[in-house]
């Protein structure tokens, strides 16, 4: 049985110019030439069958994201060049936490309120490309809801640092939140989570934090050293009805697959615990020894490993792309994971 991988080339379109790194304008990392090269690896392996997502569905996207958001990222571009604006449209003056609610009407200080980095540029195709991605998060989950046991959501650009009405991290739509609201549409009660990028999932920790029915697991490196900063810790656990249904799980920069294992493993057990439907993956191979922007040491095998691990699991899988920067070795680091995962 080939796995059924969702895409669409429109997310090539999305090309930011730069980001601010450490101090620099430089190239923007979240590069097309990222999911050319998974797309292409997939195509060339025989494991894969490659299917067009359906269309976006309006109630599904306004069920994860907030109607004033939606509109914002919609009217941003035109918005933006009416104002006179050139280069990308990004924000450049943000509110600080606790400030008073005031009326915005410059594009400029709408992302403002609306972003927490300055991540996530807008182009003339970025909602083009972050509709579609959110169209393949959600037929991921469709396709499970239906009846597959693993599906692959190729989604670019990313989506867990997104979260209900806030942009940040490369992310505009939480793809794997639709595919996980996709799934209790379609009848599961409870679904999980399994965050495996390097930075903790935060939009995706906030769309469902005080969710009883949505557990959200996330292993990334510990926020005191690394982004997103502003969430991830241990202590994090989840709030009201939802208080217990969040896991951070924090590893130390230089983190390699002897110290990752045990972390997996006790994501897992809670997982298991939880006695989800079905379980969401926010894959991530950002945790590659050579990724240029993170600071974990998994190798390439090590990939098929964690696929394995995590198919020991009974329940079906939908895997949705995250990060993962070093276009070189990208796809077999996708490729080793989906083959691990379909290995049972
Ligand atoms: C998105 B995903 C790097 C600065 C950090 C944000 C990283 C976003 C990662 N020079 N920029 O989780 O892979
Ligand atoms: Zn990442």
């Amino acid at each position: 049985m080939k796995i059924p991988v969702f895409w669409d080339e429109v997310q090539l379109l999305h090309d930011p110019a730069a980001e601010l790194s450490n101090g620099r304008l430089v190239a923007y990392a979240e590069k097309p030439a990222r999911a050319r090269a998974i797309f292409d690896t997939l195509a060339g392996s025989g494991l894969v069958e490659i299917q067009a997502p359906g269309r976006l569905d309006e109630a599904l996207l306004h069920t994860v994201h907030d109607a004033a958001y939606i509109a914002l990222l919609r009217g941003a571009w035109a918005d933006w060049l009416k104002e006179g604006c050139s280069g990308d449209a990004m924000a450049g003056c943000w509110p600080v936490r606790g400030q008073r609610d005031v009326p915005l009407t410059r594009v400029q200080a709408r992302l403002g309120a609306a972003c927490f980095d300055a991540g996530t540029p807008i182009t003339a195709h970025t909602l083009a490309a972050a509709e579609a991605a959110a169209a393949i998060g959600q037929a991921a989950g469709s396709a499970v809801a239906q009846g597959a046991r693993l599906a692959f959501g190729l989604c670019r650009p990313p989506g867990h640092h997104a979260g209900r009405d806030y942009m940040g991290g490369y992310c505009y739509f939480n793809n794997a939140a639709l595919a996980v609201e996709q799934l209790l549409a379609s009848g599961a009660d409870r679904v999980a989570v399994l965050d495996v990028d390097y930075h903790q999932g935060n939009g995706t920790q906030d769309i469902f934090y005080a969710r009883p029915d949505v557990f959200f697991a996330s292993i990334h490196c510990d926020p005191a050293s690394d982004f997103p900063y502003y969430w991830g810790r241990a202590e994090e656990t989840g709030s009201g009805p939802g208080l217990g249904t969040t896991l951070n799980l924090p590893l130390s920069r230089g983190t390699d697959w002897a110290s990752y294992e045990p972390a997996l493993q006790a994501a897992l057990c809670a997982i298991r615990r939880f006695q989800p439907r079905a379980l969401v993956i926010s894959y991530g191979a950002d945790t590659f020894e050579a990724d240029p922007i993170s600071h974990f040491r998994l190798k390439t095998e090590d990939y098929r490993r964690m696929g394995a691990a995590i198919a020991e699991l009974e329940f079906p899988m939908a895997v949705v792309m995250e990060g993962g920067y070093d276009i070189g070795a990208l796809g077999a680091n996708v490729l080793l994971f989906l083959e691990g995962l379909a290995q049972r």
